[in-house]
């Protein structure tokens, strides 16, 4: 079986796998008390923090729709709406997106890619199969750093684009710079796509917390084997050259040659640009074969297969014991490209607050259960394998790194997904989820940028003054989201139409009830933003 054949590097991590690995005899009572957050009638995290010592690998993968990874589309089907197939790809008409059809009934959804790497990590934690990230790159980095939501932290829409902001905003802290702050002694490095801040010196990792940095700072590659890379070390030195090797193999080995040389504990982020436009065929060396031809579609997936060949490499370059003392996170930072899903029509695809903007593949994985050893602490998985289907959002993963770090959050948006590690009945952290994605009005954005000494340094009270536009938004309970696209709202019954295709705002009684409720949240996060509009 080709899958089988693609798992050896990981199979060789696994058969040498010893149980002398490190632990940390971090408490793993952490977090909550019995208050609630006014926003979000969730558990707040309480004033202690533990002090960590486990290792954090944070993976993100660029442009990868929950639906992208097989084990999560499996539970993608849902059953077919009645009026027809306008947001998803559907060649049959039955109500189901071609990709996750399984019209030859072998188990696998037809659009899936080959993931083994992937699917060892699932096996070694915790799938969250009801993700949210941002609809785009940049919105979703800030708030997986910041544990802010968009509307917080001012990065509503990519850096770079003439209408998003330059650069994260200065008072807004890093969980580098609150590591930084409480005197931390973890090593952080990131390598990859850093996309919050390239234009001026002073907005780099290396400006916001971490110690350092080897990567792109764009959004975008010109080509994955021809792209600019900077470097800047501990004592500040950057370096820019351009590299023709392919992109995703320079993080993996600047991260390994990085995190190898670590003494202390570490937080390493490796954030491949993979498998982000372009879409160009990958070296030969990471492909099964499976994928033929030059579609888009076909690069996207062999770009793809190749991201979790080189998470294998990442993985099976760390030492056994260092493994066995660390928690991987891996997630998606928002939805696969219109024209390049066959799951999500291209309105309902990257760039939109629908499911295929927003469901996002996120697992956290136990590093020791990953070399076959017990690990202990906080960060720790008991009963590996597991779906956990309460709802999750990237400003999430802040608040869990934090809580591992033993850094305390100081975010209002974020709540930790540690109480899910350790228990396979910790009840929903969270009863309601948020994304959302805008522009500032380019005029009075510029006037802003030039008006600033020191635009490095520009703050959430400069932005505060300008003016946002076409600002979408959604918000979710278990079963209802509500959407606010062009200034209106939207209720679908997500457990009845997984793939929103009919909208219920205020068509019934319970719909004017659901929809109503998702509405006070909303407002409860921003009334300014979100108009009050009552059901007929
Ligand atoms: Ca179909
Ligand atoms: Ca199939
Ligand atoms: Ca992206």
């Amino acid at each position: 079986m080709r899958s089988t054949l693609l798992c050896l590097p990981l199979i060789c991590v696994l058969a040498f796998a010893c149980g002398s690995g490190a632990t940390s005899g971090v408490p793993a009572d952490a977090a909550v008390d019995g208050s609630t957050d006014a926003l979000t009638d969730a558990p707040v995290q309480a004033d202690a923090a533990p002090t960590g010592s486990r290792n954090v690998l944070l993976i993100i993968v660029d442009d990868v729709g929950a639906e992208e990874i097989r084990s999560f589309a499996r539970g993608l089907r849902g059953s077919a709406a009645s009026n027809g197939s306008a947001y998803i790809t559907d060649k049959n008409g039955n109500g189901i997106p071609d990709g996750v059809e399984d019209t030859n009934s072998d188990g696998q959804p037809d659009g899936a890619i080959a993931t083994p790497t992937i699917d060892t990590l699932a096996a070694a934690g915790i799938r969250f199969t009801q993700a949210w990230s941002n609809p785009l790159c940049s919105p979703t980095r800030a708030g997986i750093y910041t544990g802010r939501y968009a509307i917080h932290h001012g990065v509503g829409t990519p850096i770079g684009d003439t209408s998003a902001i330059w650069a994260l905003p200065k008072d807004v802290p890093t969980l580098a710079e609150e590591m930084v702050k409480s005197g931390s002694a973890y090593k952080k490095g990131f390598f990859g796509k850093w996309h919050l801040g390239a234009k001026y010196s002073g907005t780099l990792p290396t400006d916001r917390g971490w110690d350092y940095f080897a990567g792109a700072l764009e959004g975008e590659l010109a080509s994955y084997t021809n792209w600019k890379k900077v470097v800047v070390t501990e004592e500040g030195k950057r370096t820019d050259s351009q590299v023709t090797e392919y992109a995703s193999t320079v993080n993996v080995n600047d991260a390994l040659a990085w995190l190898t040389k670590q003494t202390k504990p570490w937080w390493t982020t490796v954030a491949f640009n993979a498998p982000h436009v372009p879409n160009e065929e990958p070296p030969a060396s990471c492909l099964s074969g499976a994928t033929t031809g030059t579609t888009d579609r076909a690069l996207y997936k062999k770009m793809l297969e190749c991201t979790d060949k080189h998470i294998g490499t990442l993985l099976a370059g760390i030492s056994k014991g260092v493994l066995a003392n660390t928690t991987i996170i891996f997630l998606g930072d928002n939805g696969t490209v219109g024209g390049v899903s066959d799951v999500y029509a291209p309105n309902r695809a990257k760039g939109n607050v629908y499911q295929g903007g927003v469901h996002v593949p996120l697992i956290v994985a136990d590093g020791a259960s990953l070399v076959g050893s017990t690990g202990s602490g906080l960060g720790t998985i008991t009963s590996v394998g597991r779906d956990v289907s309460s709802l999750a959002q990237v400003v999430d993963i802040y608040a869990t790194m934090a809580e591992i770090v033993g850094v305390k959050s100081s975010s209002q948006d974020a709540i930790s997904l540690a109480s899910y590690l350790g228990s396979t009945n910790a009840p929903a952290a969270r009863t309601r989820a948020y994304t959302e994605v805008f522009k500032y009005e380019s005029a009075s954005l510029s006037t802003l940028e030039h008006s600033l000494a020191n635009p490095a340094a520009v703050t959430t009270a400069d932005i505060a003054k300008l003016t946002r536009t076409e600002l979408s938004a959604a918000i979710r309970s278990t079963q209802y989201k509500l959407v606010y696209v062009d200034g209106a709202y939207e209720l679908y019954d997500l457990a009845a139409d997984p793939f929103e295709q009919v909208n219920k705002w205020c068509t019934s009684a319970t719909y004017k009830t659901e929809g109503q409720a998702l509405l006070t949240a909303l407002r409860a996060i921003d009334a300014s933003a979100y108009p009050a509009i009552a059901c007929p």
